[in-house]
C-alpha cells in the first residue's frame, strides 16, 4: 500500500485544498493529512483561523480522499512523520516548491500546482471578513 502524506492548515476549506488531495491521493493509495494546530497556526505560521483545530480535522475527515488526520504541531515533524507512518509520497502545493527538498532522502517529494483563482485570504476579503 502506497502512503502519502501532506500539510496544512485548511481553514475555509474550498476547492483549491479538495483540488490538492484529490490529486495527492491519485499519487498512492492512503492519505495522511497533518493539520496545523491552532497553536502552530498562531505561534509559527502567524495565521488566525476562522475554525478550530477539531472544527478543520471533522471537515478534512468527511472527504473521500483522505484516510487519516493527524496534528502538525512543528515544521520539524515531518523526518518522524515520515518514518513513523511509513510514508512512501511527500506532496505539497508548489507554492513550497523546493522547501521540503530535504525529504528525498527518505520518500518520493512532489510539489503540486496550486489552484491559483481561490485562497482563504481571498474568500476572508471578497467577503470583508
Ligand atoms: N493549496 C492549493 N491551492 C490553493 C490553496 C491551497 O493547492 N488555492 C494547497 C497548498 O499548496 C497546500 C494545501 O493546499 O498544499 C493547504 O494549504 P494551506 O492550508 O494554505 O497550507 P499551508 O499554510 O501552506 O501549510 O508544513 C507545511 C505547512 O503546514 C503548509
Amino acid at each position: 500500500m502506497k502512503r502519502v502524506i501532506t500539510y496544512g492548515t485548511f481553514d475555509l476549506m474550498h476547492y483549491g485544498h479538495i483540488n490538492l488531495l484529490r490529486r495527492a491521493k491519485k499519487l498512492g493509495d492512503y492519505l495522511i493529512v497533518a493539520l496545523s494546530t491552532d497553536e502552530f497556526n498562531r505561534d509559527m505560521k502567524n495565521k488566525v483561523c476562522y475554525f478550530t483545530y477539531e472544527q478543520r480535522k471533522e471537515l478534512l475527515e468527511a472527504i473521500r480522499y483522505v484516510d487519516l488526520v493527524i496534528p502538525e504541531t512543528c515544521w520539524e515533524q515531518k523526518m518522524t512523520d515520515v518514518d513513523l507512518y511509513h510514508v512512501d509520497t511527500f506532496v505539497i502545493g508548489n507554492d513550497w516548491e523546493g522547501k521540503f527538498d530535504f525529504l528525498k532522502e527518505k520518500c518520493e517529494v512532489v510539489y503540486l500546482p496550486r489552484t491559483e483563482e481561490i485562497s482563504t485570504t481571498k474568500i476572508k476579503t471578497d467577503l470583508h471578513v
